[in-house]
């Protein structure tokens, strides 16, 4: 079993595109386990053997916490696309969080704040080695960007917690944000 490319299309299930495997997320973005397996044995040729224990090994070995098994139900954790409305908890954030960026954008965020773009949250991050690997993904020239967390929180910027190193706001306005790292 491929557990990488399980996780890719386990991201695309469930952070991006349901509707195409008939899946019903609820509005917390949980969908029964069985299901999901059940529609990815019969959607993908690779998977045809898939088993719920495939699911958890594939959680189990990840370099990061995506996704949640809790009472017969996975969902992810974070990374949904903006078309999926899902239900977060509010939380109250660190201090300080990253966000790992390139610097193409760093003047429009500078000014406007980070926006979500085609997601449902921004990300960001508790460590800066995790914000400088999401900003490694698209570009070489990359920032690292320091959020006045705690402080945009208090002032009422709503947070939620991804996971233990994952943070998400629905948008962070410019006043919070420093360049730590160009
Ligand atoms: C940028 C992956 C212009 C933002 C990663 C980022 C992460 C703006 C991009 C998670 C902007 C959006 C999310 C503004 C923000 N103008 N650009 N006002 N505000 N941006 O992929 O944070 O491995 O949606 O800086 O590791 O890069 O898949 O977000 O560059 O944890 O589990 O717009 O997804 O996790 O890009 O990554 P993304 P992200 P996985």
């Amino acid at each position: 079993m491929d557990y990488n490319r399980l996780s890719k299309t386990v991201a695309f299930a469930l952070r991006h595109n349901p509707w195409i495997f008939e899946l019903e997320l609820d509005e917390e973005g949980w969908v029964d386990i069985d299901v999901l397996v059940t529609v990815l044995r019969e959607e993908r040729k690779a998977f045809r053997a898939l088993t719920v224990d495939d699911l958890h090994t594939m959680i189990a070995t990840a370099d990061k916490q995506r996704y949640e098994i809790k009472d017969g139900r996975i969902r992810a954790l974070y990374g949904h696309s903006s078309t999926n409305s899902i239900k977060k908890t509010p939380a109250e954030p660190p201090l300080v969080l990253l966000h790992g960026t390139n610097d193409e954008v760093l003047d429009v965020i500078m000014k406007h704040g980070l926006k979500p773009m085609s997601r449902q949250f921004v990300h960001m991050s508790l460590d800066r080695e995790t914000a400088v690997k999401v900003a490694r993904r698209r570009s070489e020239a990359i920032v690292v960007l320091e959020i006045a967390a705690k402080r945009a929180h208090d002032d009422g910027v709503t947070f939620y917690q991804g996971n233990e190193h994952v943070w998400l706001a629905d948008a962070v306005p410019a006043a919070y944000i420093t360049v730590m790292e160009e």
